[in-house]
């Protein structure tokens, strides 16, 4: 699982005015934003996602609270965890995502590569297999 990464998101802190955290695309991030989207209000111990995404490549950070993310390409699963708002994970395609809430009013950040397409989404587990068993993701972009 060499294409996923926990990256440091570089940080401005002043013990007066408290820390700044920002990242840039095709800089920080392997490729361009083009949507935004956050999820909240999740009760504790939810789980969300249970799909892939055949193109979209995406950062995922949480800037408040503690977000399990379990990362599966198939062969392999791993679990990250969000739990500052200097962490972000970097997701390319082609890979299951399960997230769950680990604390309540934890916040989830996203910033996506792509307008949203719910035809790009994988929502069968096990069609997600035989695309990954088929070697069938746009992944030539690897971080
Ligand atoms: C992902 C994980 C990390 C929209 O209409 N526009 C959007 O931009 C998004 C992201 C979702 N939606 C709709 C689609 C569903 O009807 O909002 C509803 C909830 O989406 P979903 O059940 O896919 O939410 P999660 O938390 O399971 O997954 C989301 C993203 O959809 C997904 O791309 O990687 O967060």
């Amino acid at each position: 699982m060499k294409s996923n990464f926990l990256i440091s998101i570089s940080t401005h802190s002043n013990d007066k005015l408290g820390e700044l955290s920002f990242f840039e695309s095709n800089k920080d991030i392997p490729f361009d934003f083009k949507r935004i989207y956050y999820i909240y209000n999740v009760p504790k111990e939810t789980k969300r996602g249970y799909h892939a995404h055949k193109k979209l490549k995406q950062v995922l950070w949480c800037p408040y609270g503690s977000i399990e993310v379990l990362l599966d390409d198939g062969n392999e699963k791993k679990i990250y965890i969000l739990d500052s708002p200097e962490k972000a994970l970097l997701v390319l395609e082609g890979y299951w995502r399960e997230m769950k809430w680990q604390k309540k009013d934890s916040v989830l950040c996203v910033a996506a590569s792509d307008f949203y397409d719910e035809n790009d989404y994988i929502r069968d587990y096990d069609e997600f297999i035989g695309y990954s068993k088929r070697g069938d993701w746009n992944n030539e972009n690897k971080f």
